[in-house]
């Protein structure tokens, strides 16, 4: 009934992700600061799965909705989406995405070093392959054509070096985030063509910073800063080598459907 508050059309529930993303964090933060929790807004625990096939059919149906929205991310290619402004600055303002590598890479492996350093590409190019990758093409095999497809900016990264000849092993932790799982399988099919024996792992994104942090793992290419990995930045400061930026201009946020045209702020979910 349009004519319900707001909370009352979706339960007063926002509808979220795996309790392990910073957005997560983030969100329920949120709903402290806006003053939505006291009025019993909560935070509903799923998947990126889950949470995108609630969106579809909340769309189908031109119902409310409120979900943990984020950017580079197909949900805003397939669906009209938009951000609800945050006048508190509890997602962060931009957010980039690092390249982080364990201590002794440099000395240990010079060439993928120097190839994850440039390491760097737009949220339009991360999107091309998620897109792929979404409609169903193997995430290895959407690297590849990806990577065929845009040879100039591939040799930025790997302008003078020459392949390795000892085939040395690299490994790279993901989250099986769709954004993740893009950059990680660029990165890894390019390091192939650098001549290691490379392996992707996902796990959960603790283990993802302690797998670097312990050198169990070599690198990962996955940390939203400043604010959605932040906690895990600092909890393991001093025993990780940050390259820096490798995408920029990611954003974090609530978001709803456009033709909720009343919703355009987190403090307008209170009407
Ligand atoms: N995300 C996608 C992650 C980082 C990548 C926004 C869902 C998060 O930690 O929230």
């Amino acid at each position: 009934n349009p004519k319900q508050p707001l909370g009352e059309q979706v339960n007063y529930t926002i509808t979220g992700i795996d309790a392990g993303a910073g957005i997560m964090g983030a969100a329920s933060t949120a709903l402290t600061d806006y003053g939505l929790a006291k009025d019993n807004w909560q935070l509903q625990t799923s998947s990126t799965a889950a949470m995108t096939s609630a969106i579809d059919k909340a769309i189908k149906h031109k119902e409310p909705i409120v979900i943990t929205g984020w950017q580079p991310h197909w949900m805003f290619t397939k669906y009209p989406l938009k951000f609800l402004k945050d006048p508190k600055h509890v997602f962060g303002q931009a957010e980039n995405i690092h390249t982080i590598v364990r201590k002794g890479l440099k000395q240990d492996m010079p060439t993928a070093y120097k190839f994850l350093d440039n390491f760097y590409w737009t949220p339009k190019d991360m999107s091309a392959v998620m897109i792929q990758v979404n409609d169903g093409v193997d995430p290895a095999k959407a690297a590849k054509a990806w990577i065929k497809a845009n040879p100039d900016k591939v040799n930025t990264w790997i302008k003078g070096l020459t392949p390795i000849k000892n085939h040395q092993k690299i490994k790279l932790t993901y989250v099986a985030w769709d954004s993740e799982i893009a950059s990680t399988n660029v990165v890894a099919q390019v390091l192939k063509q650098l001549g290691y024996d490379v392996t992707i792992q996902a796990m959960e994104v603790q283990p993802v910073w302690a797998s670097v942090s312990t050198k169990a793992a070599d690198a990962q290419v996955s940390a939203w800063l400043p604010k959605t990995s932040g906690k895990f930045y600092s909890d393991y400061k001093g025993q990780f080598v940050d390259l820096g930026v490798n995408l920029k201009g990611a954003k974090v946020g609530l978001a709803v459907p456009k033709y909720m045209t009343n919703i355009n702020s987190i403090e307008d979910l209170k009407k």
